[in-house]
């Protein structure tokens, strides 16, 4: 069993400007960092490398993603206006103000999407049971036609559809347990009963008015889109029942060849930009939920795609402890302060927890 990994410095050098966390810089508030900085990432990536973790990983060279790979997904449209502004001397915006990227943007963002590619092959021909792909910048918003929440180009989404152009019989599932939901992912498969995409994110966080249980696909896709919406405070308990009591089902009753996770840390309790509760080992349950079912309908096939996760501190904990899972090597990066936050009150699971958890339930069908 052998877990590959996706890692390029470049990721790290995706400029998002000196945004004062979503504004742009101006003087209606002193410039800063934009929420979406390198930080997180690079200091997941170097904490692999700092507890030996990735010695046990096999590394898989992303290449950029080709004009004709980000094409099944987007429009001509959006990939010649990211070009364009990419070769500008100041970069430009993926479509909504608040996805800035630097000069060359475009390089990084198809070498982001590149990244997807390159792990979910990998899993696919065989040579790892399963890979995480720690790309930068995120890709679960993007839409055909745009950029947006931080997203440039929809990494996941091209994977998948270049893997089914390889293999037309394909079916995939994505589970996307980033806290916003995974508008973009939904929207490149809405109507394919192939592809079965499930969301589990804060309720009505980001995209507003988006990602409610109603959302179920549309015309020949209706049904195959889940979508789980959780309420503001959900900790590890919470989590764990929804995915015992819609993902999982769903996932065992529609047998995928393999699963993608839009994987973004955060839901966690450390997070700026979510208001949930889940802990570095209440991922590592949900991990080792989704290895469950995969080992007994895929093989094991689980490509993981990184998306957001905005403490600095944090989020290294958890890809840490999820490439532990993954891979099946004991590393624990957890001191107990950290772990002391595993038992406290917002972790148990509640009532109105419990019953957004059985509407989704109740709202799942397909074929
Ligand atoms: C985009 C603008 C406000 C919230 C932000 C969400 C980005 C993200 O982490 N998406 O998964
Ligand atoms: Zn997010």
């Amino acid at each position: 069993m052998a877990t590959g990994y996706v890692w390029h410095e470049l990721y790290g050098w995706h400029d998002t400007s000196s945004h004062a966390g979503l504004l742009p810089p101006s003087l209606i508030m002193q410039p800063y960092h934009h929420f979406e900085s390198p930080e997180s990432k690079q200091r997941f990536h170097s904490l692999l490398e700092v507890c030996g973790l990735i010695d046990h990983l096999t590394r898989i060279e992303p290449k950029q993603a080709s004009d004709e790979d980000i094409l099944r997904i987007h429009t001509p449209e959006h990939l010649a206006r990211i070009k364009a502004e990419s070769a500008t001397m100041r970069g430009g915006d993926a479509g909504d103000g608040t996805s800035p990227f630097g000069p060359q943007g475009f390089e990084i963002a198809a070498l982001a999407a590149g990244g997807s590619i390159a792990a979910l092959n990998a899993v696919l021909a065989g040579d790892v049971t399963n890979a995480y792909a720690l790309v930068r910048p995120p890709g679960h918003h993007a839409r055909p036609e745009t950029g947006m929440g931080f997203c440039i180009f929809a990494n996941a989404a091209i994977a998948i559809a270049q893997a089914k152009a390889a293999n037309p019989d394909l079916r995939v599932a994505t589970v996307d347990w980033d806290v916003h939901h995974g508008n973009g992912t939904q929207a490149a498969f809405c109507d394919d009963p192939t592809v079965l995409t499930i969301s589990l994110h804060q309720d009505d966080l980001f995209p507003r008015n988006s990602g409610a249980i109603e959302e179920r696909g549309e015309g020949a896709g209706l049904g195959y889109a889940i979508n789980v919406p959780l309420p503001a405070g959900t900790g590890n308990e919470g989590y764990a029942y929804a995915m015992d009591t819609v993902v999982i089902p769903a996932l065992r009753r529609f047998s995928p060849d393999v699963i993608v996770v839009p994987s973004g840390f955060d839901a966690s309790c450390f997070d700026p930009l979510g208001r949930m509760s889940v802990t570095a080992s209440g991922y590592r349950v949900m991990t080792r939920q989704l290895m469950d079912v995969a080992e007994d309908v895929c093989a094991g096939r689980i490509m993981m795609t990184h998306e957001g996760g905005y403490s600095p501190t944090y989020v290294p904990l958890c890809g840490v402890t999820v490439l532990s899972e993954m891979s099946g090597v004991p590393v624990d990066v957890i001191h107990e302060l950290y772990a002391s936050f595993d038992t406290m009150p917002e972790q148990t699971l509640n009532d109105y927890q419990r019953s957004a958890v059985d509407r989704a339930a109740a709202a799942v069908s397909f074929a």
